[in-house]
This record gives structure tokens, C-alpha cells and sequence, in this order.
């Protein structure tokens, strides 16, 4: 069975093609240098093309249905990264998970997601590979973040020569799992075209030129560090100095060899703590680029004080990619502090309050519309329907105003959502968890203030009556149960929980009780 079907233009619309076709022609030349491995160690343009074709291979050589679905959980390598462009090049659909999590969250993605191949870490293969057999995936592969694994070693018999699979605009490229206020995780369904209009916009807008040199010091399994980072660098064929782990002292040292540099706000908190970050150790540097979180305007500052570079802050989400950016060409505008900027060319977005546009100033709901946006939650007709207006907007779930000067300015959010570090933490979830433990009444999560990751979990629980509980005890049956950024940092056991008359709890007062506990210093 073939797993290409015609793009329905004729044309060709893989993601992985137009990639491919921005490779520098000099094919040897270094296309990623890996800067925290044991030893020296680089990859060529010439590297990434063959790696990717004898994994597209592979993958063509199972047979799977069109549309399979491809889930990775496995540490961040520069092979990682060429499964994932390998399952573009062959026209599936790419489906990464977070290192952190854990079997029973895994359960639901691989049972929701039904991938035909699973590829997992060497060290997880007992148990991921029961998960996946039992929920119908046919192949599970390993791949070690020392090029160990089953997945390579399957792929070196393969030819290195590869026709990147036809694709339409409206083809999936990849699903990414984000959560709601209420239930389980959704998968959003990105296109070919989602990510390769979005691509090409940021990198006329972010002035991608030749010579640029990114530091990759993300995670891989989320749309910052895997589309905006990534496919940012090589839609410009611009070499990448690649960190598995962030380290904020790597990071400086790579500086003087860069250009771009993008990060979560956490990150760049973390860089202010280094001594060694001066205006010298940036001065080859062209672009900071923030986002996933809001970046404070002390953090802002203080990097404009030390480097004397003004970090552009930009606003996406898992559905859209990217949505807004501050202004890239002084000739657009300053970047201001504590906004996100302007819409990206070709994205619409417009602030509603109770099914009215607001003007210029009032605060209200974060609408846009554009070829950026998603094509809905994987097998979830209704949830698709429900976060977008009649007239066809996508309901972002966070909250803002368009400023005087046309800057979007996010103020909260409408989806009760804690953003910690970059990732994302939905209570409900949590609260789930503690309330099946034993003795456990009832909870409430929140998010309050936290010097590096921005928001920090905090879980206020009520005992049944009787029950001795004991708040760290809560949290560690929590961190052998859930990634472990979504453990709260605090658990707090009260009598009960404040509620309004309508019997709501009230966790505005919760955050205002706790806004205090992790103050600076
Ligand atoms: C780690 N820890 C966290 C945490 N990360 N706690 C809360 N929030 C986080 N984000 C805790 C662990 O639980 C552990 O605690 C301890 O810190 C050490 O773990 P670690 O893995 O060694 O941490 P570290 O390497 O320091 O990680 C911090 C980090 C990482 C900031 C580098 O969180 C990170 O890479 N964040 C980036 C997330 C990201 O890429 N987001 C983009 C989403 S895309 P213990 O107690 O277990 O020891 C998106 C759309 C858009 O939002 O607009 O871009
Ligand atoms: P995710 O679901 O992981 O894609 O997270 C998307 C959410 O991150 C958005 O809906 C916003 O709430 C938040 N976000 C992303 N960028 C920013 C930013 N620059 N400022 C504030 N919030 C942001």
C-alpha cells in the first residue's frame, strides 16, 4: 500500500520538500554541531538528507495505512529530529510526546492517537511497548539518545535516496496533544500548510538571512522548540549549535558563534543569572526571541540593561502556531514590554466581548483566523465546533486588548490554565489525580507567581473528615504518577475551599493567598 495520495492542487505541498529545497547547495557543508556530547560532533546537510530518506524508507517499507500515525517519546537528538522529518518526508503524521510523562498518560495518547508506529526510548521499551501493542500500534521501535536503538539499526539497510511523499495544503502533518478546561487532552491537527505558510511568514518577518547560525536549546516535542526553532533554521539553510539540554552557561558559550537564540521566558531569567552574560558575549547576536509564556517586563529590561538587545516577544499556541510578533524592522516599531505585537502578516485577530468586537483598549477574548490555524481536534468533531465562533474564528481561550498603537496585549486567560516554565499545566487534570487519592474530600490547583517559571503549581486540599493527609506525601504519590512539572511545588491542607454563591470555587482568592510564596529572594 502507498502512503502518497495526490495533493488535490496537483502541486506539492510536503512540509519536508520545501525544507529540503532550502538546503545550501555546498550539501557538506555543517548543518548541525551538537555542542554538549561527550565528543565533538557534527552533522552535514548531506547527513540530514540521507539519515531522512533511509527512515522515510523504513517507514514506506511497514506498509501502513495513509494517515498513520507516528508517536515519539524519546530524549531530544539530533536522530530524533530526523524521525521527525522523515515522517513528513514519507507523508505521515507526526506525533510527539513529552519526555515527562508517564504511563498513564502515555496510555491516553496512544490509545486516543491509535499510532500504527510507536518509537520510545531503549529504557522505556517494557512498558510502552505493552501500552502500544494493546492499543493495535503494529510497530514499536527504540531509539537512544546515543544513537542506540532498533529504529537506526532497521534503517541502515535502507537506501539513502528518497521522493518526499506528494502532499496537499490540507494534508496532516502532525497532531499535538493540548488539554482543555474540562476532560481530557486534544489532539490538535496541524497541515502541511499550517506549518509551511507559518514557516515562511516568520522568516521574512524575522529577517532570516544567510550566515544565520540558531542555538537550539529547546525541548523537541512542542511548537516552539520543533516548528518555530526548527523549521525556521532550515527553511533559511542556516546551521543549528544544537544542546540536548538547556544550560545556561553552554548557551553563553555558543552565543559568540550565533545569531538567533530562541527561548521560554524561564530561559532567559536563567541567562540574567550569569555573570557572563554581557553586551560582548551578544554582540554577533541579531535576534532574541521569546514566547510560550509571558516574558515580564523586568526580564525584558533587564536583558535590554546587560546586552543591549530588546528581546522580540511573540504570541502562538499548539492550534495556530504562530499568531503575533512584536516588529522584527525598527522601521515597524519599538518592541514594547508586556505585549505580544502586531498580528503576522496573513493572520487575523480581533478581541470580542459577549459576540462584539471590542475598540481599540477593552478587554475581551483573543479571536484569529488565518491559514496558520489548525484543522481541528483529532476525532473530536464536537470540542472543534465548540472553540470556534459561528463565523468561523478560532476561540484561542486567552485573554486580551489591542492597545492605541495596535499591539496586542495578553491579560489573562479564559481557560484555566497554568503555564509553568513554558509548559502547560491544566488543573482540572491535577485535581483529578488528588481526588482519587484515599482520605482526599475535595482540591483546588492553582498557579501563582514564581521567579523562574513564571507560574509555579500550588495545590490546596480539603481531607475527608477524619482523614490524616500530608501535603509532601500528596505531591510525591502525584510526581510517581505525572510528568514532574506538573507536581505542585506546595501542597496546602485547609478545612475548606472559599466559594461564591453560586457555590464556584473561588480561585482567584487562592492565588491572592498564595501570590507571596515564592517571591524573589
Ligand atoms: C522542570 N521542572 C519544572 C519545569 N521544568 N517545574 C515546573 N515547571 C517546569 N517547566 C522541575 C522538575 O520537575 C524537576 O523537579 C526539576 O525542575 C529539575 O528538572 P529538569 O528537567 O532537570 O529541569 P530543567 O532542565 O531545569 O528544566 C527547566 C526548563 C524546562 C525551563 C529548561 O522546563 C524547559 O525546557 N521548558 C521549555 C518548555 C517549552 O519548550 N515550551 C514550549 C511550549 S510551545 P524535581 O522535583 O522532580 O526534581 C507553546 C506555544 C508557543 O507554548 O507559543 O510557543
Ligand atoms: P500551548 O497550548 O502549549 O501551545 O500554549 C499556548 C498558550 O501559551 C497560549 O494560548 C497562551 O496562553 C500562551 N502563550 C504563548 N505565548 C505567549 C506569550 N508571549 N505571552 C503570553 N502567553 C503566551
Amino acid at each position: 500500500m502507498s502512503s502518497a495520495t495526490p495533493a488535490a492542487d496537483g502541486g506539492q505541498h510536503n512540509l519536508f520538500a520545501a525544507l529540503r529545497a532550502a538546503f545550501p547547495t555546498d550539501l557538506d557543508a555543517t548543518a548541525i554541531e551538537v555542542a554538549d556530547g561527550d565528543a565533538p560532533l557534527s552533522y552535514s546537510w548531506r547527513d540530514l538528507d540521507r539519515a531522512t530518506a533511509m527512515l522515510a524508507n523504513l517507514l514506506e517499507s511497514l506498509d501502513l495505512p495513509a494517515g498513520s500515525r507516528v508517536a515519539v517519546q524519546t530524549e531530544k537528538s539530533v536522530e530524533a529530529l530526523m524521525l521527525y522529518l522523515a515522517v513528513l518526508r514519507a507523508g505521515f503524521v507526526y506525533l510527539p510526546l513529552n519526555t515527562a510523562y508517564q504511563a498513564a498518560e502515555i496510555e491516553y495518547f496512544i490509545g486516543n492517537a491509535e499510532p500504527a508506529v510507536v518509537v520510545c526510548a531503549p529504557k522505556h521499551f517494557g512498558w510502552v511497548s505493552k501500552l502500544a501493542f494493546k492499543a493495535g500500534t503494529r510497530h514499536v521501535f527504540t531509539l537512544g539518545d546515543d544513537r542506540s536503538g532498533s529504529l537506526l539499526e532497521r534503517a541502515s539497510h535502507q537506501s539513502d535516496r528518497h521522493e518526499p511523499a506528494r502532499r496537499g495544503a490540507d494534508d496532516l502533518a502532525a497532531i499535538l496533544y493540548t488539554s482543555g478546561t474540562t476532560g481530557r487532552s486534544k489532539g490538535a491537527m496541524l497541515t502541511h500548510g499550517n506549518m509551511l505558510s507559518n514557516a515562511s511568514t516568520l522568516k521574512a518577518y524575522w529577517g532570516w538571512q544567510p550566515g544565520d547560525v540558531l542555538v537550539h536549546a529547546l525541548p523537541i516535542f512542542h511548537v516552539h522548540g520543533l516548528f518555530v526553532a526548527i523549521h525556521g533554521a532550515l527553511l533559511n539553510g542556516s546551521k543549528m549549535i544544537w544542546l540536548a539540554k538547556f544550560d545556561p552557561k553552554r548557551v553563553l558559550a555558543a552565543l559568540p558563534h550565533a545569531t538567533v537564540f530562541m527561548g521560554v521566558p524561564t530561559l532567559y531569567v536563567r541567562l540574567l543569572a550569569e555573570p557572563g552574560l554581557t553586551r560582548a558575549a551578544c554582540s554577533g547576536m541579531r535576534l532574541f526571541v521569546a514566547g510560550s509564556a509571558p516574558l515580564l517586563p523586568e526580564t525584558f529590561n533587564a536583558w535590554r540593561e546587560r546586552t543591549g538587545q530588546a528581546i522580540l516577544e511573540r504570541y502562538g499556541m499548539s492550534e495556530t502556531v504562530m499568531l503575533t510578533s512584536n516588529p522584527y524592522d525598527q522601521a515597524d516599531g519599538e518592541r514594547r514590554a508586556g505585549t505580544v505585537g502586531f498580528p503576522l502578516p496573513g493572520v487575523q485577530l480581533r478581541v470580542r466581548d459577549e459576540g462584539r468586537e471590542c475598540p481599540r483598549g477593552e478587554i475581551g477574548g483573543i479571536e484569529v483566523k488565518g491559514p496558520n490555524v489548525f484543522a481541528g481536534y483529532w476525532r473530536m468533531p464536537e470540542k472543534t465546533k465548540e472553540e470556534f465562533t459561528d463565523d468561523g474564528w478560532f476561540k484561542t481561550g486567552d485573554v486580551g486588548r489591542i492597545d492605541e498603537r495596535g499591539y496586542v496585549c495578553i491579560v489573562g486567560r479564559s481557560k484555566d490554565l497554568i503555564i509553568s516554565g513554558g509548559y502547560n499545566v491544566y488543573p482540572a487534570e491535577i485535581e483529578g489525580y488528588i481526588n482519587d487519592m484515599p482520605g482526599v474530600a475535595e482540591s483546588a490547583v492553582v498557579g501563582v507567581p514564581h521567579p523562574d517559571f513564571g507560574e509555579a503549581v500550588v495545590a490546596v486540599v480539603v481531607p475527608q473528615a477524619g482523614a490524616q493527609l500530608d501535603g509532601p506525601a500528596i505531591a510525591a504519590a502525584l510526581k510517581s504518577q505525572i510528568a514532574n512539572f506538573k507536581v505542585p511545588k506546595l501542597v496546602e491542607l485547609v478545612q475548606e475551599l472559599p466559594r461564591n454563591t453560586m457555590g464556584k470555587v473561588q480561585k482567584n482568592l487562592l492565588r491572592e493567598r498564595h501570590k507571596g510564596l515564592f517571591a524573589a529572594g
